[in-house]
């Protein structure tokens, strides 16, 4: 995912705080949870691309580790066989709960996921699940780690357009909300499945990738994110959801509410010290 669809403003009302995630210990985690590694992937329509990456994420997952869930957040109710799909492939089939937004499909995914780790992909091929096997090894020594079009060594293979698009929000995002790193709307990342189950998460659409972003960073002082390049591909079938005006509008609205939010979350923590 990279870009923003049809869109509500997200709500991030008075009671919207950044919560305070107690430090996982994955090490000690990993022993008591069964499973090590959950894969969401929030679909709406995205069977033909799923038949097609399902099976490689699949057999790459189970050899990073054999304690591993592959979870695809479908729509409330199925659009296409998604389910048949899933469930052919040995794979878990999940129904949106809430609406049928992008932002349901997260919340549900992460509510759902068991894992120690959580990795999110897109279901439509943009996310080569090789790109997975890179970020893997680093979750030891960082808090998060994102599959990074922005960095040397990273790219997209989106049209000149999207890419201008891409880079205004990142470049926007990163300095207004003091994001230390470059990519702040690739969806592709691996979290630490407690810090991210901790969170309150309200953006309806594409912008709770950065609300995620946004509120895991300031959970706790010296938030480590690692980056790592990637290529961003077409996606492998499918129809695209983008709707590029209120994709372009809905950003603005996000960034003056994420910026708020960070704002009050900063007067609240010096009046508690
Ligand atoms: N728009 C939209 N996408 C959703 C929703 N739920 C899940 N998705 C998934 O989010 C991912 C990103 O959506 P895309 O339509 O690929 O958006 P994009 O990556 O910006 O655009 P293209 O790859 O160029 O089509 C895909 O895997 C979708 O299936 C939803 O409710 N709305
Ligand atoms: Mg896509």
């Amino acid at each position: 995912m990279e870009s923003a669809g049809e869109r509500r403003a997200c709500g991030l009302g008075a009671g919207a705080n950044f919560v305070s995630v107690a430090r996982s210990k994955p090490a000690n985690a990993a022993m008591m949870n069964e499973i090590e590694l959950s894969v969401v992937l929030p679909a709406y329509e995205e069977a033909e691309s799923l038949r097609l990456i399902l099976p490689a994420l699949k057999e790459l997952v189970g050899r990073l580790t054999p304690r591993s869930e592959l979870l695809v957040v479908d729509t409330r109710k199925p659009r296409d066989d998604t389910p048949e799909l899933c469930q052919q492939l040995g794979v878990t089939y999940v129904r949106r709960r809430g609406g049928d937004l992008y932002g349901d499909a997260v919340r549900t995914g992460l509510a759902t996921a068991r894992g120690d780790w959580i990795a999110m992909m897109d279901a439509d091929g943009s996310h080569n699940p090789r790109a997975l096997a890179a970020l893997w090894p680093h979750r030891q020594n960082y808090d998060l780690v994102i599959a990074s079009r922005y960095v040397h060594g990273g790219q997209t293979e989106n049209p000149a357009i999207l890419i201008f698009m891409s880079h205004m929000v990142n470049i926007i995002f990163r300095l207004a909300l003091r994001l230390r790193c470059y990519d702040v709307s690739n969806s592709f990342r691996l979290y630490q499945g407690a810090d991210v189950r901790a969170l309150h998460l309200e953006c309806d659409h594409f912008d709770v990738v950065e609300e995620i972003l946004v509120k895991l960073a300031d959970s706790r002082p010296n938030f480590r994110i690692k980056e790592v390049p990637f290529t961003f591909e077409k996606r492998k079938a499918g129809k695209t959801k983008r709707r590029l005006v209120t994709f372009i509008l809905g950003y603005f609205g996000t960034l003056g509410r994420l910026w708020r939010l960070k704002a009050r979350a900063k007067r609240e923590r010096k009046r508690s010290t």
